[in-house]
C-alpha cells in the first residue's frame, strides 16, 4: 500500500488531500518536522533532501509534491480530478498545477524563512519586501482568474486546486491578508470546507 510521510502544515497535505479526494487507501506515517530528525540517517534514507513530503509505493520512493500528485493521478487515469487529456483546459490545468509550486511558493517560502525560520541575525528585510511584491502579483493574477469560475479550471474541482489550495492554506497560516482578495477568499472557503482538505490538514 502507498505510504505517505507526513508532518502537519507541510506540503504532504497536498498528497493526503489528493488521496482523500480519490477515496483510495493509503498508509500515513507522521514524522517530526524537526531538522534533527529530517537530517537523520533514518529519514535521509527515505528522502535524501530531508524534506516532506515523501512516498513509498511498493519500493518506489518519490519526494516532490507536484510529481507525487501527477504520479498518483496517472495511476488513477480518467479520475474526476483531471480534465480530459488533449482538451484546451488540460493545458491550463497543467500550468496551474505547476504554477503552485514553481511560481507561487518561492515568495511564500522566502517570507517564511526571513520572518520566522532563520535566526533573527540572518533575516534580510529587503528579501521579505521583494517577496511580498512578488506574492502580490501572484495573488492579483489568481484573484482575476477566479472572478468568473468557482475552481481554477472552471466548474470542476481538480488536482490543480489541491496544489493551489495548500499555498493558500500556508498564506493563511502566516497571516497574508487574503481578505483583500475577494475571489481568492471565497475560493479558499470553498476548498477548505471540503472533507478531504479537512482530513488532510487535520482540521
Ligand atoms: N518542492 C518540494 C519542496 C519540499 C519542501 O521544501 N518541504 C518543506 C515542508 S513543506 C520541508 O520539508 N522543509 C524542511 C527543510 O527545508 O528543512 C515539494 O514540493 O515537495
Amino acid at each position: 500500500m502507498l505510504k505517505v510521510y507526513h508532518a502537519p502544515n507541510t506540503r504532504s497535505i497536498r498528497v493526503l488531500w489528493l488521496l482523500e479526494e480519490l477515496g483510495t487507501p493509503y498508509e500515513k506515517e507522521t514524522v517530526e518536522f524537526d531538522p534533527k530528525y529530517l537530517q537523520s540517517d533514518a529519514y535521509l534514507a527515505i528522502n535524501p533532501l530531508g524534506k516532506l513530503p515523501a512516498i513509498n509505493d511498493n519500493g518506489l520512493m518519490l519526494n516532490e509534491s507536484g510529481a507525487i500528485v501527477q504520479y498518483i493521478l496517472a495511476k488513477h487515469a480518467g479520475s474526476h480530478l483531471e480534465p480530459k487529456l488533449g482538451t484546451p483546459v488540460y493545458g491550463k490545468y497543467l500550468q496551474w498545477l505547476h504554477f503552485a509550486e514553481a511560481t507561487f511558493m518561492p515568495p511564500v517560502s522566502l517570507i517564511i524563512q526571513h520572518t520566522f525560520r532563520k535566526p533573527p541575525e540572518e533575516r534580510v528585510a529587503s528579501v521579505v519586501t521583494d517577496a511580498q511584491a512578488a506574492l502580490k502579483k501572484v495573488l492579483t493574477l489568481l484573484d482575476k482568474e477566479l472572478a468568473t469560475k468557482p475552481f481554477i479550471c472552471g466548474n470542476e474541482f481538480t488536482a490543480a486546486d489541491i496544489m493551489l489550495g495548500y499555498d493558500l492554506f500556508l498564506c493563511n497560516l502566516i497571516r497574508v491578508p487574503l481578505a483583500e482578495y475577494a475571489n481568492i477568499s471565497a475560493y479558499f472557503d470553498r476548498l477548505s470546507s471540503r472533507p478531504g482538505f479537512q482530513k488532510a490538514s487535520g482540521k
